[in-house]
């Protein structure tokens, strides 16, 4: 136990001290009344509570006790996603997560200092990298008869990471770290929003991979109503103890961005002070009440701020040379421009398990530019203007689904389509939340957008890109127990 979070593969093999420990906090934590605001069930639910969906899956009953109103109101549904507030949300989540733990383990009489382990899937350098740390599969405490609960928990995926062609859902890789901007509708961090509960913007780069991918690989989906996997859904990830080294790695993905040289950070009062229009909270360490928090209290500086052993490994950020200097951070304006709606399709598709085309047509004159710009002798000051493929609204009842999109490939059946003609593909964590009409709000489903700059430039070089006819094929599939079909409102094509 040091004052560091480390990675969860370096910690020892099976049952080493953090993980025995965690466990045992975790049995702790169940025992709870879900009243108690540092019980399991409390903390899962301030990420987000659907109460029928708990009383089917067994976590409560029609007569438990839940909290208080004001309670519920102040600390429950609160995780942001498809926001510039998923990073900070979740950074102070599980700060005041790995307190509690901390407190816990010490009550139980073990040291004081525990810290939050991270699964680090993406360390090139570990064979192990991408499977489940071993604790997290073996079904009994070392005792041989105690239940191990952070086994004990339905997931229906991957044990080691991997592309998942079932789901359409490509391999999880760093490529979020390549965008230099932490807030826009394309950016490391995600779009500006206000509380975005449920999902009312646009996902960073970083939330749809690595983030949300591993959330639907590892928690994937059983042929049931309902089927999702714990970690597949915002209403139950929580509840299962991988989601919190999962969330640290993500958490340290963000840390070890912010050292990149040149990239561009939020400075705004909006996000620094923010959301305006609902605080965030947190339990106090020793559940006597809640705290307020804001993204400031995230960064250095802040009550929140994390401190990593290493943010090199698995991260794609290189360490500076002995005697080198360390990045600079800078804060201002997006370095990009806000790309603009070009050419959209004519109408809502629904998907089913074959592919479905639409047409995305370019008005003539954008096009006849957008040709001219990409292709061979282009000017060079077009070159470094990227083009994008937005799938607006996206909705659907299961969240542990995925989807692919492609752009002028061949007439052909799913497995006949080349990789080389993919625009992206992504994990579509958290959409049946997304996708929920209730009193307060019409479920704006997901919003995503891969860069197709590459493919762009490559379907023009080969004579394969008409910009009044962009055909964009694309194939999903979803969780195991819907059969409600996934729709799409609108799919575009934007330019910077
Ligand atoms: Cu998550």
């Amino acid at each position: 136990m040091v004052g560091k979070r480390e990675d969860a593969w370096k910690l020892g093999a099976g049952w080493n001290d953090t993980f025995l420990w965690y466990a045992k906090a975790v049995i702790a934590l169940k025992s709870r009344p879900v009243t108690d605001r540092t019980s399991w069930r409390y903390l899962a639910a301030m990420h987000q509570f659907d109460r029928n969906l708990w009383i089917g899956l067994g976590i409560i009953d029609k007569k438990t006790k839940l909290p208080s109103a004001s309670d519920m109101d102040v600390a429950w549904n609160q995780c942001q996603h498809s926001s510039f507030y998923f990073l900070p949300w979740h950074r102070g989540y599980l700060a005041r997560f790995e307190e509690i733990i901390a407190a816990t383990i010490v009550s139980l009489g073990g040291n004081a200092g525990w810290k939050l382990p991270y699964w680090n899937y993406l360390d090139s350098t570990n064979p192990n990298a991408r499977k489940i740390p071993e604790a997290f599969l073996l079904k009994y405490l070392p005792d041989g008869t105690t239940r191990n609960p952070l086994e004990d928990v339905p997931r229906y995926g991957q044990k080691v990471l991997g592309p998942e062609p079932r789901l359409h859902i490509d391999d999880i890789d760093l490529s979020a770290m390549d965008e230099p901007d932490f807030t826009g509708s394309v950016s490391f961090g995600g779009s500006k929003t206000l509380f975005s509960n449920p999902d009312i913007g646009i996902r960073g780069q970083l939330e749809n991979v690595p983030h949300g991918s591993v959330h639907v690989l590892v928690g994937g989906a059983r042929p049931a109503n309902p089927g999702d996997g714990y970690l597949s859904a915002f209403e139950t990830a929580g509840l299962d103890p991988l989601f919190w080294l999962h969330h640290c790695n993500i958490d340290r993905l963000w840390a070890a961005w912010m050292i990149k040289p040149g990239v561009n950070m939020e400075a705004g009062k909006q996000w620094l002070d923010g959301p305006s229009n609902r605080a965030f909270a947190v339990p106090k360490a020793d559940g006597s009440g809640l705290e307020n928090y804001t993204a400031r209290d995230t960064l250095n500086g802040g009550k929140f701020y994390p401190d990593y052993d290493d943010l090199h490994a698995g991260t794609g950020v290189a360490a500076v040379p002995a005697g080198g200097q360390a990045a600079v951070l800078v804060q201002g304006p997006a370095t990009m421009t806000e790309p603009k709606v070009i050419g959209a399709n004519g109408e809502k598709i629904t998907l089913g398990d074959a592919p479905v085309e639409t047409a995305v047509k370019i008005a003539p004159q954008a096009g006849k530019a957008m040709v001219t710009a990409m292709g061979p002798g282009a000017p060079e000051a077009d070159s470094g203007k990227r083009t994008f493929l937005k799938l607006e609204n996206i909705r659907g009842a299961s969240s542990a689904g995925g989807l692919k999109a492609y752009v002028n490939a061949p007439a052909g059946s799913e497995k006949d389509l080349p990789q080389e003609y993919v625009a992206g593909s992504a994990a579509l964590f958290g959409l049946g939340s997304a996708s929920k009409v209730d009193g307060q709000h019409g479920g704006n489903g997901i919003t995503l957008i891969f860069d197709i700059s590459d493919l762009a430039r490559r379907l023009v070089d080969q004579g394969n890109f008409d910009p009044s006819n962009i055909r964009v094929k694309i194939v999903s599939a979803h969780g195991g127990g819907s059969t409600n079909p996934i729709t799409i409102e609108r799919v575009s094509v934007l330019r910077e």
